[in-house]
């Protein structure tokens, strides 16, 4: 079995090296440039041998994850019949996904051990500028998203501030992480820009160029974003990594049981 110290790409992020001159220099890139465009990606995170690992990993558990298919709003909000009909709140996506959750993971899986990392964790939070605990869901705190064939995850903004993601396979083609940088302010939602997008302008659209192995620090509560619909044989699998800035957070009982079919509050 191999350490999680080992699974990380050292020389570019020495992250068992806390208080050396090159993490701290890390760190700040990290910071500026999560602050300046809301998005971060570490290329190669993860060596391939490791990501080799999670891919044999997911393809065990694939068959035990909870398959949903939602139809929602950008903030997954109710439907409000008192605006008017063209309100962008009121323009549904679709999402398709199947989501492997944590308790169906065992805690000797390559992501299991690296979500639990201190040294991970001890390295996002000054990026992110808090103190972070993991999540105390025992289905969301860690997730691995399934996507196959036409399989997509619509427009919408995350609940959490930040959102840390891994890329461990990718698709043939499709499956693109798109995003719309900081269209919402702290006291505007922009609702004439979120119309646009979600009416097909693609002028503010950004793809990102992500690669298995490739970790993603993301700024979802601000800017939009969706996948793409995948396309062909090979399933699109990202690891979801949730850390809060507060303790013994955990999703309320509905959404557990939209994402996960079941409810788990323990
Ligand atoms: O699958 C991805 O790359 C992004 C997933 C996402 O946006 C989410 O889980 O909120
Ligand atoms: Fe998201």
């Amino acid at each position: 079995m191999h350490r999680p110290a080992e699974y990380i790409n050292n020389d570019i992020y020495p992250l068992d090296n806390p208080g050396s001159d090159d993490l701290k220099e890390l760190v700040d890139q990290c910071r500026s440039s999560l602050d300046e465009t809301g998005v971060c990606i570490l290329k190669e995170f993860v060596q391939k041998q490791l990501i080799n690992k999670m891919v044999h990993e997911a393809d065990q558990y694939i068959h035990l994850a909870h398959f949903s298919d939602d139809s929602h709003n950008v903030f997954f909000k109710d439907d409000d019949d008192s605006l008017p009909t063209n309100h962008p709140l009121r323009i549904k996506e679709k999402t398709s996904l199947k989501s492997i959750p944590y308790d169906l993971m065992d805690p000797k899986d390559a992501l299991h051990q690296l979500y639990n990392w201190d040294p991970l964790m001890n390295f996002l939070s000054p990026i992110l500028g808090y103190k972070l605990y993991r999540m105390a869901d025992p289905m969301a705190a860690l997730t691995i998203n399934c996507m196959d064939e036409g399989q997509n995850h619509g427009w919408h903004y995350d609940e959490s501030q930040v959102t840390i993601t891994l890329l461990i396979q990718k698709p043939v083609s499709g499956g693109l992480f798109q995003c719309v940088p900081n269209l919402r302010k702290k006291d505007f939602d922009n609702f004439e820009n979120l119309d646009a997008v979600l009416n097909g302008d693609q002028k503010d659209v950004v793809t990102l160029d992500i690669e298995p192995g490739d970790l993603l620090i993301f700024a979802g509560f601000y800017s939009l974003h969706r996948v793409t619909p995948v396309k062909g044989e090979k399933t699109r699998y990202v690891g979801t990594l949730c850390y809060k800035d507060e303790p013994n957070i955990l999703n309320s009982p509905e959404v557990q049981q939209l994402f996960y079919g079941r409810i788990n509050q323990s």
